[in-house]
């Protein structure tokens, strides 16, 4: 592992909770590094990530910022993921793509639990990560704390690797725990070597040994080393630690400030001993050591200038320019440095570039020589959690937005488009409020199309609770050939979810047999838009008797004589509205399990039970049925119970009778939309 190996080039994601300092910390390592000259800040706009004019305007990340950077001499590629729930997509992608991710927290307590959806995904994949406690300058940190309430969320045991130097209530440097070497902090640079304080001797000689015991739990040559009471030889302790962190079965946590540049070097020193070879990431994927070049699809870009471009790992061999993949040229190879890309000829193992042009690629394809079957399963697309219906201001423009959307969808597939045929509606569902907004400021920024957003319609149906028999005629004599269709005929209520049948009893031919199609089908044009002006549903209707003329009947006659029968009939019927009831699991921290409850009664819900979440310690599932007129606003009020880590998963269940002012509200709403309509 030592060696060659390590020196191929090395991808790390940065992930973590919205505004932790994710996009801080890159700017800090790219500065360290070298890579950038002057480190930009946040408040200043003047980062490398962030670039885009929707990351700007929202001042949060919205897409991965991908940039290089060489440390002593070895390669690195940083993914700063966009930290915001509602943006977790590109972060379980950007995940498949890197040999570790580094969880930037804040050293508040009570955020903690903000990571948890995080570390379930990391420890679900076993994908590599470590902990690094950021803004620890802010007086007043309270570090062990944090890292308690971090364990909490945490499956992988969590191992400190530094005790906090203090001045008065700041946080001015570190004692790394298996050099046993203090630093004083020095902003912009190494830190300074010096003497371990007195004061500090115990804690540090505790939190070593702690380390240590951790570490033993994997390692029984070490185990009997502790137990003997032998000081490990250092190279053993660096051997473990880089083991189970490659194995996932450890947490380092490490701390520092990506703006007061505290930490870095340490950080960096970390990723460069303990985060596996890309050849390592490659196995623990399923990609077999041996075969032709390949690479996985983890972001799909349409950009301005290059056209498609598609953000790829390489996992094994090289990729050229004009090299043909997959039926596509390659239409250049691009290394990325935030919004910007630079052309290379070629890039190789373990490098992490874009790919121009692949027109038939998607996002988590396998890419070169997909022989490989084993290849770990992409993340799936996260359900739809919130909906806008939206509509092109310019009338024509309709097919480019569906176009555009297709390009945005492909960039993160949590976003997606549905057409509504019953209502003629486009509906645009994606994480939340502010992932639609900034897909619809794409469509203005990049495809210069102003599209309008309203809240979707819910697909209310309506059934019948009573039988009538009704008559339906239609006569008319106006010059030459009248019109002539005669029909009696019952309409009765089914049980729920029995559609719609339609019964011919018609005996010694009072209809001739092929009019009665047009019976079917005028009954039926009738059906979707019912007495109360939604689709019927549930009916049985039995065509009985009629009458026939020799010369006036025709298909059209007898298809008006069914619309007249309807149009008297289903009013007598008793109609009532029928609400689609969601099926929903919600899944909450606890201690928000009973506020869960209540939205669900709050909404007119019905809970159905609540469990602890499987696999999920401290976390609960409330399954209830919610009318689906309920949920537009259900995540944003569930995110804000729980510091944005309640969800919930849902589907369609059944229809249910709506009655009493709610009911009458709907259909009142329903006949003035209909009027509009009709202008
Ligand atoms: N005090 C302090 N603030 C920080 C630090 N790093 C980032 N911030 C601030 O935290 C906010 C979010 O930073 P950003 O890097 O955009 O976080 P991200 O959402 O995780 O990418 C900004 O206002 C930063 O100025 C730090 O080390 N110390
Ligand atoms: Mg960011």
């Amino acid at each position: 592992m030592i060696g060659k190996s390590l020196s191929l080039p090395r991808a790390a994601a940065l992930v973590g909770p919205f505004a932790s300092g994710k996009t801080s910390l890159l700017e800090a390592l790219l500065f360290r590094t070298g890579a950038i000259t002057r480190q930009g800040r946040i408040k200043d706009g003047s980062t490398v990530g962030d670039a885009s004019p929707e990351a700007r305007a929202h001042q949060m990340s919205v897409e991965p910022n991908v940039a290089g950077a060489e440390y002593l001499g070895e390669k690195w590629t940083f993914v700063d993921c966009p930290g915001s729930i509602e943006f977790q997509q590109e972060a379980y992608n950007a995940l498949m793509a890197v040999d570790a991710a580094v969880v930037v927290c804040e050293p508040d307590p009570a955020r903690a639990v903000m990571v948890a959806p995080l570390l379930k995904f990391l420890d679900s994949r076993k994908i590599p990560h470590l902990l690094f406690i950021n803004k620890v300058e802010v007086a007043g940190v309270r570090l062990r704390e944090t890292l308690e309430a971090l364990q909490a969320v945490s499956d992988r045991p969590l191992i400190l690797r530094e005790v906090p130097i203090r001045e008065g209530e700041a946080v001015t440097g570190f004692i790394d725990l298996v050099s046993e070497r203090a630093y004083k902090y020095h902003p912009g640079q190494t830190s300074d070597l010096i003497k371990i304080p007195d004061t500090l001797k115990d804690e540090e000689r505790t939190a070593r040994q702690e380390m240590l015991e951790h570490l033993a739990d994997f390692d029984d040559h070490l185990l009997e080393e502790l137990l003997e009471d032998v000081q490990p030889p250092t190279d053993e302790v660096y051997g473990d630690l880089a083991k189970d962190l490659a194995d996932d079965l450890i947490v380092p946590v490490f701390f520092g400030s990506a703006e007061a540049d505290f930490g870095i070097t340490r950080l960096l020193k970390a990723l460069r001993h303990e985060v596996p070879a890309p050849t390592a990431s490659a196995a623990r994927l399923g990609i077999a050591a041996e075969g032709g070049p390949l690479a996985q699809v983890f972001k799909t870009v349409h950009a301005a200038h290059t056209g498609k471009l598609s953000l790829v790992r390489i996992w094994r061999g090289e990729f050229s320019d004009g090299q043909t993949i997959e039926g596509s040229r390659i239409g250049g190879v691009y290394a990325m440095t935030g919004g910007s890309q630079a052309k290379v000829a070629k890039a190789g193992m373990g490098e992490l570039v874009g790919l121009g042009r692949l027109d038939t690629v998607a996002t988590g394809a396998v890419i070169g020589s997909p022989s490989d079957t084993g290849v770990a399963a992409w993340p799936e697309a996260l359900t739809p959690l919130f909906a806008f219906a939206i509509q092109a201001e310019k009338k024509g423009d309709d097919v480019k937005l569906t176009g555009a959307l297709a390009k945005l969808a492909e960039e993160d597939p949590s976003l997606s488009l549905e057409h509504n045929a019953e209502f003629g509606e486009l509906v645009l569902r994606g994480q939340g409020e502010i992932h639609l907004q900034v897909a619809i400021e794409r469509m203005k920024s990049r495809f210069n199309l102003v599209v309008l957003t309203r809240k979707p319609t819910v697909p209310y149906k309506e059934t019948i609770r009573k039988a009538a028999t009704v008559h339906g005629r239609h006569k008319k004599q106006s010059g030459g050939h009248g019109q002539f269709g005669d029909v009696h005929i019952d309409i009765a209520p089914q049980p729920r979810g029995a559609g719609f049948t339609f019964i011919d009893k018609i005996v010694g031919g009072v209809v001739p047999r092929q009019y009665i199609p047009s019976v079917e089908e005028g009954v039926r044009e009738f059906l979707v838009q019912g007495a109360l002006g939604f689709p019927v549903v549930d009916l049985a209707v039995t065509l009985t008797a009629g009458s026939y003329h020799t010369v006036d009947s025709s298909d059209m006659a007898f298809k008006t004589a069914a619309r007249i029968a309807m149009s008297e009939g289903l009013p007598q019927c008793d109609p009532v509205l029928l609400e689609p009831i969601l099926l929903v699991e919600i899944s909450v921290p606890s201690e928000a399990t009973a506020k869960a409850q209540r939205i669900v009664s709050g909404r007119r819900g019905q809970i159905l039970g609540y469990d602890a979440k499987e696999g999920w310690l401290g976390w609960d599932t409330v399954n209830a049925y919610l009318p689906q007129s309920e949920m537009d606003d259900l995540i944003i009020e569930l995110r804000s119970l729980t510091m944005g880590v309640g969800t919930f998963s849902w589907k369609f269940d059944h229809l249910q009778d709506l009655t009493g002012r709610v009911a009458d509200k709907v259909i009142e709403d329903r006949k003035a939309a209909l009027a509009a309509a009709h202008g």
